[in-house]
């Protein structure tokens, strides 16, 4: 049980209502995209304008998961968004807490974004250290000034043992497959943790 404000997936998941309803986090450097990949999943909509996120923020939405057997599980994502710029890390830390799975993002366009990402990691690994993670390399569109290949994205996924998506929160193109891989990531995790506990 987290003691936050936030709902959290330990007293939420219901196995009875076939209900699940959990908290993810978007993590990664100021302006890589991060709103813009929660408002297009959301709302599939797209702002080209920069408008910074201050302090932080929550969207949800309802999505359909098929689970290791087979089933179609409802899971409601509640995802919060926190402006980059946050350095106080005990700020972050509270953001993170209590969440089941995050995806941590990086703009393809400037290296410093993905230079980061490791930090973003540990610092959410050291708070939630079973959660799932998924990476999102974003702002794909940009063909002509993308300066990070896919390369160095896979070697993060390796490492990191997480999943890894090119994405374009502009063009839409797999923002769709990263909120839906963390769903199921969460879902399976959630699950097991919960057989584990009743064993
Ligand atoms: N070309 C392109 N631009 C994008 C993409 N995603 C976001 N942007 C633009 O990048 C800028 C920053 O996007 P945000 O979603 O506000 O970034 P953020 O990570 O939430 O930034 P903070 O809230 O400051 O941490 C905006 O001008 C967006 O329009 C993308 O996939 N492609
Ligand atoms: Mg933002």
């Amino acid at each position: 049980m987290t003691e936050g404000p936030t709902p959290s997936a330990a007293d939420s998941s219901d196995e009875s209502s076939d209900e699940f309803k959990f908290r993810v986090v978007l993590l990664g450097e100021a302006a890589v995209g991060k709103t813009s990949l929660i408002r297009r999943f959301t709302e599939n909509s797209f702002d080209e304008e920069y408008k910074q996120t201050i302090g932080t923020t929550f969207a949800s939405k309802d999505v359909s998961v098929t689970d290791d057997e087979g089933h179609t599980r409802q899971v409601r994502l509640i995802v919060w968004d926190m402006g980059g710029q946050t350095t106080y890390r005990e700020l972050r830390r509270q953001f993170m807490k209590g969440s089941s799975g995050a995806i941590i993002a990086y703009d393809v366009s400037r290296p410093e974004t993905f230079m980061a990402m490791n930090n973003w990691f540990e610092s959410f690994r050291e708070t939630c250290p079973n959660a799932a993670v998924v990476i999102a390399a974003n702002k794909v569109d940009l063909l002509d000034s993308r300066i990070v290949p896919v390369e160095p994205g896979l070697m993060l996924r390796d490492w990191f043992q997480a999943d890894y998506y090119e994405t374009s929160a502009k063009t839409g193109a797999a923002v769709t497959d990263v909120f839906d891989k963390l769903a199921k990531l969460v879902l399976r995790q959630v699950r097991a943790e919960k057989k584990s506990s009743e064993m």
